[in-house]
């Protein structure tokens, strides 16, 4: 007894030693609570569960208990195939089990499919917790939650809650190709092995599905909106298939990427007109042949006539002629067109982000009921900073949905720390007055301003192979705020770090103070070390990689940086006010006001709206020219202090993560130097004016920065 004590003691040490913490298991590691007293209190009441029901997805929630039951609190928690005696009980609402509880009748009707309830029984002795949904998916969302309420060490004594997600579409946006590159992508190759499905399943793809569902992702675009046809075809159809099937019993389904010409490339048509009878068929056979492999299939995203994509406009067709046309085709089964709205075309003479609500408004209330428009949160492009799309507020009869990216494309891809709760909240608390004051962007997708039909919210992905899936360990907390944020947009960014925190690194509290502060201020500094008081798209060309305000001269003016800057001798920025591009017109009258003078213009935004002088005089009082290089040094300082922050929590991080993270917070700063030093030194060359005293020059000249080049930088778009 004694000899074989000491072999698994050995054994564990062995094997603690010899996995290193890779960060593989996200925020559900379900390690032993390490506060005594929290534990022995969750182990006195947790003796034993049941779960009421059988299907695929109570099976999940059985392994899911197994897993962090007994880990979490160190001790067996037995399972029990009596509701009665368990003293944790998980089911369906309408289950004659759970029938007694009069809990359950005053919180089962506040929910709705998705939603779950989490009671304690009064009068309980020593207690008893039922977890209920109207569903079994409902139920695993609830699992999830209890198992985040023991991860995090809130109280679980009379409990008496219920949450249901305010968005039916909760939507990850894989820019995954074929050959297992990933557009944009920074954490390793796509985690879909293609080439070996459908006959090898990875354990990868399970806890891909377990991890989305833990924070209420329903759903996933498996392929690259720079489509590939070929995805749509039999022999792909299948390894989809097999796909969809891991992914079902965690509640979420599967979309594809539909390229508009794949009736000519793959269906030996002649055109793929949407208004040719063929074309008609050719969709039609296609959706019914995908819903005879994936009789769940979610629907199709699609990117038409942008960056060189096809679409209806190669006909003279428009975009609703184009979204109706497989909106028809998948309307019998359910399914859904998510059809982009990032549609930009540099033949047409006018400011890049106006574009969209020009192509868009006309049409809106000509696209079908199964039609959404997916927007990206702001008009141009994911940077680091945008006022919100004139489209939220602007389509008032067309289902609308935001795009947000959760890929670092422009925020330093997976090597920066930058926390995007707030980003994304930025957008959705923007409030669009279309029906007066409080109509929020969240409020206009959530459908409660115009009563959609349809209700969805996307983030394009930043998971690869990686063995912490998201290259940075606090990428994982993007993935993890996104999920969050589509099923509760009034979740505050602090509380999400906070649970995130605790369930992926401690419980502790300098621990969580420390990573607390780091992230919630990360944005903000990447902000202003790139692209400080509004300034934008002025990154390296084409891998957006570093800083690169001097692009100019490219075949498209609208991917050059100077069209953005408009850096001359007088000052910088880009009028997009009624002397300049108007932009400011798409807005709602009350928008504009905010908006339309410099004077009352937020900082933030000054240059985004305003080309002012060098020596504009801002609110500290300093001129522009100042303020912008306070701006830029100050930033990486803050880096600096990041650290710091980091080195203090030495030893209370497991070392494989801790080390981790320090080496990419110190390529964090030294890459912020380098956009400083090129970005200050660039628009000295037009302002002519010295560094402010006290800020040290940059070490090299501009010319240096200039002549760096990054020909192999991850995330390509290959045929650029
Ligand atoms: O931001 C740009 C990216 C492209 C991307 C495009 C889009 C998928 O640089 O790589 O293509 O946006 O959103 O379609």
């Amino acid at each position: 007894m004694k000899r074989s004590w000491l072999i698994a003691s050995l054994l564990l040490i062995f094997l603690s030693q010899a996995t290193a913490d890779n960060g593989y298991r996200l925020w559900l590691r379900y390690d032993r609570i390490a506060d005594e007293a929290t534990r022995g209190a969750y182990a006195t009441l947790l003796r034993s569960y049941c779960i009421q029901g059988n299907s695929k997805t109570f099976e999940v929630i059985r392994k899911e208990f197994e897993l962090g039951l007994p880990s979490l609190l160190a001790q067996p928690v037995g399972y029990t195939a009596s509701a009665t005696e368990a003293s944790l009980v998980i089911g369906i609402a309408t289950d004659p089990a759970l029938n007694g509880y009069e809990e359950l009748k005053a919180l089962i009707n506040t929910i709705d499919n998705e939603g779950f309830v989490i009671f304690s029984v009064k009068n309980a002795t020593p207690g008893k917790i039922v977890i209920a949904g109207k569903t079994d998916i409902g139920a695993l969302y609830g699992a999830f939650h209890f198992l985040k309420l023991l991860q995090t060490n809130q109280k679980i004594t009379n409990l008496s809650l219920s949450s249901s997600p305010k968005i039916k579409i909760r939507i990850l946006n894989h820019w995954d190709n074929l050959d297992r590159t990933v557009e944009r992508g920074y954490a390793g190759a796509s985690i879909w092995d293609w080439h070996k499905l459908p006959d090898y399943i990875d354990t990868r793809y399970h806890d891909y599905a377990r991890a989305n569902a833990s924070i209420g992702i329903n759903a996933t675009v498996l392929t690259n909106v720079n489509a590939n046809a070929l995805v749509l075809t039999p022999m792909y159809l299948e390894k989809v298939k097999a796909l969809a099937d891991v992914f079902r019993p965690y509640g979420i389904k599967v979309y594809l990427t539909a390229r508009f010409s794949a009736p000519v490339e793959i269906g030996g048509l002649k055109t793929a007109d949407p208004v040719d009878a063929d074309v008609q068929a050719w969709w039609k056979n296609k959706a019914r042949e995908i819903y005879t492999y994936i009789p769940d299939f979610g629907g199709f995203v699609v990117k038409a006539n942008s960056e060189g994509q096809p679409g209806p406009q190669n006909y003279g067709r428009t975009h609703a002629d184009g979204a109706n046309l497989l909106a028809d085709a998948l309307l019998p089964y359910g399914g859904v067109v998510m059809w982009r709205a990032f549609v930009y075309d540099n033949k047409v003479p006018d400011d890049r982000t106006k574009q969209a609500y020009n192509e868009f408004k006309p049409l809106d209330g000509k696209f079908k009921s199964n039609v959404i428009i997916q927007v990206k949160n702001g008009p141009l492009d994911f940077q680091p900073r945008e006022p919100f799309h004139p489209l939220f507020g602007g389509l008032t009869k067309t289902n609308i949905m935001p795009e947000f990216q959760i890929t670092q494309e422009y925020l330093g891809f997976s090597t920066h720390l930058a926390y995007l709760a707030p980003l994304f909240k930025e957008c959705l608390e923007a409030d669009t007055y279309v029906k007066g004051k409080g109509s929020t962007v969240a409020n206009v997708i959530g459908g409660e301003i115009f009563k959609n039909q349809v209700t969805a919210f996307a983030g394009v992905a930043n998971i690869g192979s990686d063995f912490n899936w998201t290259g940075h360990h606090f990428g994982q907390a993007n993935w993890y705020a996104f999920g969050r944020l589509a099923w509760d947009h009034q979740l505050t960014s602090e509380a999400i770090a906070d649970e995130w925190i605790r369930m992926t690194f401690s419980n502790d509290a300098t621990c969580i103070d420390a990573m607390k502060s780091m992230m919630l201020r990360s944005r903000e500094m990447l902000v202003n070390y790139m692209t400080p008081l509004g300034l934008h798209h002025i990154m390296g060309y084409n891998h957006h990689y570093g800083p690169g305000p001097w692009v100019a001269g490219k075949a498209r003016q609208d991917w050059t940086s100077v069209y953005y800057h408009r850096a001359d001798s007088l000052g910088v920025g880009f009028d997009r006010t009624a002397s300049g591009s108007n932009a400011l017109e798409q807005y709602h009258p009350e928008v504009r006001k905010q908006f339309a003078s410099a004077k009352v213009c937020p900082e933030e935004y000054l240059l985004w709206f305003h080309h002012l002088p060098w020596d504009y005089q801002m609110k500290s009082g300093k001129t522009l020219w100042d303020d912008l290089c306070f701006r830029y040094y100050k930033a990486v300082g803050e880096v600096s202090k990041m650290e710091d922050t980091w080195q203090r929590i030495k030893g209370k991080v497991d070392e494989d993560r801790f080390n981790h993270v320090a080496a990419f917070l110190s390529i964090q700063r030294k890459e912020a130097e380098l956009w400083r030093d090129a970005c200050v030194l660039y628009f000295q060359s037009f302002s002519r004016k010295p560094i402010p005293p006290g800020l040290p020059k940059p070490a090299r000249s501009l010319e240096y920065y200039m002549k760096l080049s990054f020909p192999y930088a991850p995330g390509i778009k290959p045929e650029w």
